[in-house]
């Protein structure tokens, strides 16, 4: 029999006020993780929050919860740790797409090939918001920043296509402007078993003057004006995706997967005896350093 804990938004609370920006894209995050976790019934010392470094690398200590703040682009090989070493906790990362996209990228795509039991969110504003409002990897080309006045030269990233491409089972993309569906879609990733995914277009009210609240209204298509939309057809997701130019919201794709098992066989580790360090031999190394 299982037990429904009795878990509220307060819970969750911890007091710390947030220093971003007014009307930054985050707080709409923020507040979804954690609806999505009193939505799951997730007691603040079974949640994890796992964050990298910017602005939204801020966000994991904002809550009344495990949290941590990995270095730059680091923050989803911390997750694993995190969920291999203890399977009960309920893992989320979220950061950046400067820290997601850019210097943590190969990390990005071996979690997809892992599998392991996580929720990755990126808070995507198409800026580095934290630096001051340089080009990102999912700025798009042609776009002036204080990087690249005379337009980005570069093709960008597309989150989605990432994702899919790498073998993700579940992928998504919401908007800060829809906070419902943002904790919809926050609960249907943390209930997938294995790695999933969610892109969410977080604007930067302060550096990004293009990709803003007004423009997403506007562009976003969901996959639910779209008749028939089947989300376990990969080809159809990838199509869907393309067609929007990625400007689309909900679950794109979704299939079962095998999460990375529980327990791994271990290696047999004798045969590194023999590279135990001298700690003598090593002291003198450093000492000519020192
Ligand atoms: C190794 C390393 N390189 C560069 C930086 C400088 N830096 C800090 S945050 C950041 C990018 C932030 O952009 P993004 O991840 O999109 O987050 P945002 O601030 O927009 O939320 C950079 C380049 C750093 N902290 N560490
Ligand atoms: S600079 Fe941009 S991303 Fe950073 S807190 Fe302000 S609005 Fe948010």
């Amino acid at each position: 029999m299982s037990i429904t804990v009795d878990v509220t938004v307060r819970d969750y609370e911890n007091g710390v006020r947030p220093n971003w920006c007014p009307g930054c894209g985050d707080f709409s995050v923020l507040n979804a993780i954690v609806r999505a976790a009193v939505q799951l019934h997730i007691p603040p010392e079974e949640f994890v929050l796992v964050s990298g470094v910017g602005c939204s690398g801020r966000i994991s200590g904002y809550l009344n919860t495990y949290g941590i703040q990995g270095v730059h682009g680091r923050a989803l090989p911390l997750a694993q740790g995190i969920k291999l070493g203890n399977k009960n906790l309920n893992v989320v990362v979220a950061g950046g797409d400067g820290d997601g996209l850019g210097i943590g990228l190969g990390h990005f795509i071996h979690s997809v090939r892992r599998n392991v039991d996580l929720t990755y969110l990126v808070m995507d504003n198409q800026i580095y918001g934290l630096t001051k409002g340089q080009t990102s990897p999912t700025s798009p080309q042609g776009f002036q920043t204080k990087s690249t006045p005379d337009g980005n030269p570069e093709s960008p990233i597309h989150p989605l296509q990432m994702a899919l491409n790498a073998g993700a089972s579940f992928v998504a993309q919401g908007f800060s402007g829809n906070p419902k569906q943002l904790v919809s879609l926050l609960t249907q990733a943390m209930e997938h078993p294995g790695f999933s995914f969610i892109n969410v277009y977080s604007p930067c009210v302060t550096f990004n003057k293009v990709f803003t609240y007004e423009f997403f209204k506007e562009h976003l298509t969901d996959t639910q004006s779209v008749p028939n939309y089947d989300i376990t057809n990969f080809a159809e997701a990838r199509k869907f995706a393309e067609q929007t130019n990625y400007l689309c919201t909900g679950v794109i794709f979704k299939q079962p997967s095998n999460p990375y098992p529980d327990t791994v066989q271990r290696a047999d580790s004798s045969g590194f005896e023999e590279l135990s360090l001298d700690h003598v031999a090593f002291e003198n190394f450093c000492d000519n350093y020192r």
